[in-house]
């Protein structure tokens, strides 16, 4: 019998074999071998060192300006059989697409160090934790999988007594568009990606591995890989309950889960712990609960609008040790983006003079990358062998119209089409257009390794009669009025929403039965000191009845696209909101108002 290390041996042999790398590396993780790194991407100019007195360890990367964001046409769910991949994934044979790819491996690494990055998406000791190994050809990318990852030495020793890993292969190529791809290969547990350098193409333990590839494994073993923060909200008792969050990317995750509350919250005793802002893995325990754990050791968090206001947290974080990509910088060499209220751009993200009239300063897809531990919330249990126990699962996405401020679900299939039914418009983490509407169920779209018909399917079959499953709430922070401005203060302030979800969670408010499901009932949401007037609050906390019957008949669409495959608990849970919907208009021809001062 051969070792798991002789397997990895024996591939790595071959990735050499073909792309005829001029050195081999293996990654021990260790403080000296980062260091070694930044000096090698200093001398090459694949960083610039950023002003050491005010930012010590921070460094700036600058990325080709073609290779700025995910590429969502170029990254593929290879399933032998297409209808696994589903209409939700771009799809080609496994055979071709291994061909093709290889093809363009072929010699790749000419001149470059091949790196063998071994690691672990987890605490290294939880059973929740699962491990793999990048070989890349970018020191940009080893550097960031440090941050991101748990990487190195243990990450090593666990594949050796684990026996499995799963394996993925990365260069950046010629950095050339009409040449890159990023594959997955779920039923092999492998991932090829090559010519981009752009984090989720390239840090292949994030979306590639912690998502797709996790979510077809998820299915398969019983648990859920999903695109959502964890936090947790300490009460004045001192309790903490524990919620996932899902909404698509940069559309506040990260925010989200460094939020502060606001200073009347903070002065009766209200906390939130940081656990994880983009990724979580969750699983049944024994008591019936979801147990959830953050497979990332970092954040790779969207740098403009990051700031005082937005996120206090999250600035006192990025002092030292983080690498910065895209941003612009000051005159003195600080890091610089859109939204920081002090500091002046210099330099734009390109590197070239700024200049108001070519556009912002900072790419809007820049981005940093530091250890989660940094964070002045983050919470000692991120650490947690077992994970967390999530009491709430919230949904969200980017709803100028329609959308209330926060409801529940009444039940976990409600929740699950709640889900389902994400819409949201898109930003700028992805190339492509930004700003139009799309369905993003459980913002998953860019990231489920599978059919989305049997994804849901799966979800369904968490309810089981010993379940203890979580309540699931839809959240919306980005209404706007008729002159585009936005509703609701947000940030900060949501924590006002996310206490009412608690309320509703132990029993301590009574909600508003609606057709879409449970919104705050009169009183139960604490709106005090904001100064909302009735006509920011009314459409806050409205259904409207004729817009959610279009909204449904849309949902309706899109699931039929689906086919046979759609799970029929979930169809006949949608004809069950409709039909409630048309009763309720029947009722009253007038959309009543809410009341939820
Ligand atoms: O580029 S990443 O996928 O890593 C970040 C994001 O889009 O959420
Ligand atoms: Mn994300």
């Amino acid at each position: 019998m051969t070792s798991t290390l002789d397997a990895l041996n024996r591939w790595v042999d071959d990735v050499a074999a073909l792309t005829r790398p001029a050195r081999i590396h293996w990654c021990d993780g260790s403080q000296d071998e980062y260091r070694d790194l930044i000096a090698v991407m200093l001398e090459r100019g694949d960083l610039i060192e950023l002003n050491q007195a005010t930012h010590p360890g921070c460094y700036l990367h600058r990325s080709d300006p073609q290779d700025v964001a995910r590429v969502e046409k170029l990254t593929l769910v290879c399933h032998p059989d297409r209808d696994d991949a589903g209409p939700n994934n771009q799809w080609m044979d496994p055979h071709e697409a291994h061909a093709r790819i290889d093809a363009l491996f072929e010699g790749c690494m000419a001149g470059r160090t091949l790196y063998v990055v071994p690691y672990c998406m987890g605490p290294i000791g939880s059973p929740l934790a699962r491990c793999g190994v990048e070989i890349t050809d970018s020191p940009y990318v080893v550097a960031n999988m440090r941050i991101m990852t748990r990487m190195g030495k243990a990450a090593l020793q666990r594949i050796e007594r684990e026996g499995h890993f799963v394996k993925g292969l990365h260069s950046t190529g010629e950095l050339d568009p009409e040449r890159r791809w990023i594959m997955h290969f779920p039923e092999e547990l492998s991932i090829k990606s090559y010519g981009s350098g752009y984090g989720g193409n390239a840090l292949l333990g994030k979306k590639c591995h912690a998502l797709r590839i996790a979510s077809h494994q998820a299915r398969q073993e019983g648990w859920l890989a999903e695109h959502m923060l964890i936090l947790g909200i300490e009460n004045p008792e001192g309790e903490i309950h524990y919620i996932a969050a899902a909404f698509p990317s940069a559309c506040g995750k990260t925010n989200l889960a460094m939020l502060i509350p606001p200073e009347g919250y903070r002065n009766q005793g209200w906390k939130i712990w940081t656990v994880g802002d983009d990724i979580c893995w969750m699983t049944p325990g024994e008591d019936g609960r979801l147990w959830a754990i953050n497979p990332e050791a970092g954040y790779f968090g969207v740098a403009p609008g990051t700031s005082e206001k937005t996120n206090p947290n999250a600035l006192a974080m990025l002092h030292r040790n983080a690498i910065f990509t895209n941003v612009a910088v000051t005159a003195d060499m600080q890091p610089w983006w859109e939204g920081l209220t002090s500091g002046t751009p210099a330099t734009d993200w390109q590197g070239r003079d700024h200049d108001p009239a070519a556009g912002p300063a900072a790419h809007p897809n820049s981005r940093f990358t530091v250890a989660a531990s940094q964070c002045p919330s983050w919470s000692p249990e991120a650490e947690s062998a077992q994970g967390v126990p999530i009491s709430a699962i919230v949904f969200g996405g980017r709803r100028q119209s329609l959308v209330p401020l926060v409801f529940e679900a009444r039940n976990w299939t409600h929740g699950v089409l709640v889900g389902a039914s994400m819409a949201s418009e898109t930003t700028a983490a992805a190339t492509g257009q930004v700003g139009v509407v799309r369905r993003d169920p459980m913002a998953m779209k860019p990231f489920c390794g599978y059919n989305y018909a049997d994804y849901f399917a799966h979800w369904l079959s968490f309810d089981t009669p010993n379940a203890k499953l979580p309540s699931i709430f839809h959240v919306n922070w980005f209404r706007k009025d008729a002159d585009g401005h936005f509703l609701w203060p947000g940030f900060g302030e949501n924590m006002r929403v996310l206490e009412w979800m608690l309320k509703r969670v132990t029993g301590q408010a009574q909600g508003r039965e609606t057709p879409i499901g449970i919104l705050p009932g009169e009183g139960e949401l604490d709106l005090d000191g904001l100064g909302l007037d009735r006509a920011t609050l009314d459409p806050l906390f409205e259904v409207d009845r004729a817009g959610w019957q279009s909204e449904l008949e849309a949902i309706r669409a899109y699931l039929d696209d689906y086919g046979p495959r759609m799970p029929k608990a979930l169809r006949d849970e949608l004809q069950r909101v409709s039909d409630a919907l048309q009763a309720d208009l029947q009722e009253s021809s007038t959309p009543r108002k809410a009341a939820a001062s």
